[in-house]
């Protein structure tokens, strides 16, 4: 690539520019812009700022966990199963250029360019607590579109119930992908799904950056889900394509360890993994360890989605 991407204005910038350049000078700049979609707006390397609003409504009142943390403990098993692998080696991963193909059971299929991805409909900062399977926990705020806004553009046909998330399959990028790789685990590509009305539901964001930025490689870049009311893992990364499916679809931990992660996997202290408590969790940054609620703190949001099943069981 020979042209260096331009990043995203921010509202600020925009002012400037408009103070310092005449209006024609300012209209032939955004038309360009416009004209050369893959080399601007969305297409920021990581670290750059990434403009969002926040959602007030949907975000915690907590103080985020550090920035530090959040970027140098992570769970990415495509580069290893320490939690420092992913921050250590995650620049071997290329987010740009990228697509998510968007198939299955809808009327419009179509491959999307991320940069598309990110104009589906306004950015908005959410403030999420993320609940890990292990019994960590962080406050992050994400920024994102409702993965709704993507689905509803597909138009799911009558009978799609469910989700389907793979994330990139590429040993050259991903180490932990390379057959032999010490410690790999999981049958690649990750994979992960949801129930449609899950993935519909307002909660459920696709997310492209972290902390007011483009999304760190470590994180999930260019573009993951955040599904806060289940552990995290139900949350994939680097995602190159969403299938919508009749059937549920296997899932990269449901293959590995069956009795120990299912399908639904909500937040739920009263159901203990098999092998640890999931009554309390350790909030990253903290000292104590403090209760896990139920749904992770969303039930008030989430829980008609499961009336009349059975929450103790792990599907
Ligand atoms: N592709 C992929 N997605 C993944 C994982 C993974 O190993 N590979 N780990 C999951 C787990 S267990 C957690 S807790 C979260 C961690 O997200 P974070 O590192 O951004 O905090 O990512 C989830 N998504
Ligand atoms: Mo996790």
């Amino acid at each position: 690539m020979l042209i260096r991407r331009a990043r995203r204005f921010t509202s600020n910038e925009i002012t400037d520019a408009k103070l310092y350049l005449s209006r024609r000078e300012w209209m032939i700049g955004a038309a360009l812009l416009t004209l050369l979609p893959g080399e601007s707006g969305a297409a920021t390397p990581q670290g750059q700022p990434l403009g969002a609003t926040r959602n007030e409504a949907l975000s915690l009142r907590e103080p985020a966990t550090k920035f530090e943390a959040a970027t140098t403990y992570n769970n990415f098993y495509e580069f290893g199963v320490n939690k420092d692998d992913p921050a250590r080696l995650a620049h071997t991963l290329t987010p740009r250029p990228w697509t998510v193909q968007v198939d299955g059971l809808v009327h419009k299929p179509k491959t999307y360019d991320i940069d598309e991805l990110l104009r589906l409909s306004p950015l908005e900062e959410r403030v999420y607590a993320l609940r890990c399977v292990e019994g960590w926990s962080m406050v992050v705020p994400w920024i994102g579109v409702p993965l709704a806004s993507l689905l509803r553009r597909v138009e799911p046909t009558g009978q799609a119930k469910y989700v389907e998330f793979t994330t990139l399959l590429d040993p050259r990028q991903f180490p932990g992908q390379r057959a032999g790789f010490f410690g790999s685990t999981l049958d690649w590509p990750y994979t992960e799904g949801l129930r449609l009305d899950e993935a519909l539901h307002p909660l459920t964001l696709l997310t492209v950056g972290m902390y007011g930025q483009v999304l760190p490689n470590q994180n999930g870049a260019p573009i993951r889900v955040v599904v806060p009311w289940k552990y995290g893992f139900k949350s994939a990364k680097s995602i190159v394509r969403i299938r919508l499916t009749r059937e549920q679809p296997p899932t990269a931990w449901n293959k590995a360890a069956p009795q120990e992660y299912g399908f639904y996997s909500n937040v739920n202290p009263a159901v203990d993994h098999p092998r640890w408590s999931q009554a309390t969790e350790r909030r990253i940054g903290e000292f104590r360890r403090r209760p896990t609620l139920p749904f992770n703190g969303y039930a008030d949001q989430v829980a008609h989605l499961y009336a009349g099943m059975d929450l103790r069981k792990l599907y």
